[in-house]
């Protein structure tokens, strides 16, 4: 039997990212300006394997609200990062960018994935944690039910594998068990989608305390930003934490300079750790900390020109963006549909 006509269309639309490929799916939230952490952890992976996976970029806007943002700095900070995935190589000829909220069925989805996820899963989030702070009981119910919303984000797009660093593990584990036990109630839906995880720069510390992360909603000395001028990330890395120690080696249990050779590692041509400890052998701090910002300097340079032509034709960017959710809308709206039908509401 043929498919009726308006199928037949959505499949036409759907087909860039139909899955000849494993489908990939990356979110990203307009929280502040990009960090060098987004950057080597998630964004420069993500560009580097578009002709691997089907991939679907998306600007995670709904997940920024979870936490308390003014209205005017979410509007510049979601565009920003748009035009910034573009100038560090995201290509929308290939992939799939579009912005969260102008997809209506992520928060539907999410709605109806809150209602089949038991409390006790969510209780066992640590970025919950981490993120409600000391007043748990302020914390919006949002940033709570957030894991869920990131489900849903995965899940309407039967995606395969999701990128990303060390702290978001937890939550696609969560995402394939809200899967597994959809599937079980109500019949085969979802696909269960992976984790993949970096060796190299899977979780880049703040600069000025390496056992935490670093953040772009922390305090500005904590973190470089992927529009950080030359001056700046030359004085950020100068004053970057380390120790008394002397040697220049990848010791875990030095997390200062460990954090910092990651950088150097992952901003670099493939050497291994052993290359760059010999490379700085007998050489100081201060050497290490000049060559580790020129070489952030030389990769920045070129996005933040990038960035500079983008942000100069705002409508080119909006088009970019339209046609990124025209492209992946249908199979987001074919989800949902199987969903409302699963659970009795269609
Ligand atoms: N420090 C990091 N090291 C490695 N990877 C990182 N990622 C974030 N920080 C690091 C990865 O970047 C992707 C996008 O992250 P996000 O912005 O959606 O959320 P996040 O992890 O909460 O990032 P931030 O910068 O810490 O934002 P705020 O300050 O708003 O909470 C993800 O793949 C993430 O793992």
């Amino acid at each position: 039997m043929s498919a009726p006509t308006t199928d037949r269309r959505a499949d036409a639309a759907a087909q860039p990212i139909r899955k000849q490929r494993e489908r990939v799916f990356s979110g990203i939230k307009p929280t502040g300006t990009p960090t060098l952490g987004n950057y080597i952890g998630a964004i420069r992976h993500w560009a580097a394997e578009q002709d691997i996976y089907d991939n679907i970029f998306c600007v995670v806007d709904l997940h920024a609200i979870t936490v308390s943002i003014e209205p005017r700095e979410l509007r510049q900070n979601t565009r920003e990062l748009a035009a910034l995935l573009v100038a560090c190589g995201i290509d929308p000829a290939r992939s799939a960018l579009f912005i969260q909220s102008h997809m209506p069925e992520h928060a539907e989805l999410a709605w109806i994935l809150d209602c089949v996820t038991p409390t006790g899963w969510l209780n066992r989030m640590t970025q919950f944690k981490a993120k409600a702070g000391e007043d748990r009981e302020a914390a919006s119910a949002g940033l709570y039910t957030y894991p869920v919303l990131m489900a849903a984000d995965i899940l309407i797009y039967q995606t395969d594998a999701v990128p990303v660093g060390e702290d978001q593990k937890q939550h696609v584990e969560l995402t394939r068990d809200i899967a597994s036990s959809f599937n079980h109630r109500f019949g085969e839906t979802f696909v269960e989608p992976r984790p993949i995880i970096r060796a190299v720069g899977a979780r880049i510390m703040a600069l000025d305390d390496p056992t935490k992360k670093m953040s772009k909603s922390e305090a500005e000395g904590s973190y470089i930003s992927l529009l950080d001028p030359p001056a700046a990330i030359r004085k950020k890395i100068a004053r970057a934490t380390t120790d008394s120690e002397r040697t220049i080696v990848f010791d875990e249990n030095r997390p200062g300079i460990f954090n910092l050779l990651t950088i150097y590692q992952a901003l670099g041509g493939g050497e291994t750790p052993e290359q760059i400890e010999a490379e700085f052998a007998g050489k100081g701090y201060k050497e290490f900390k000049a060559a580790l910002a020129q070489r952030v300097v030389a990769t920045l340079e070129p996005i933040q020109r990038r960035y500079a032509e983008l942000t100069a034709d705002p409508a080119t960017l909006d088009a970019l963006l339209a046609e990124g959710a025209a492209r992946v809308r249908p199979l987001a709206q074919r989800t949902v549909h199987t969903v409302k039908e699963r659970v009795g509401l269609l």
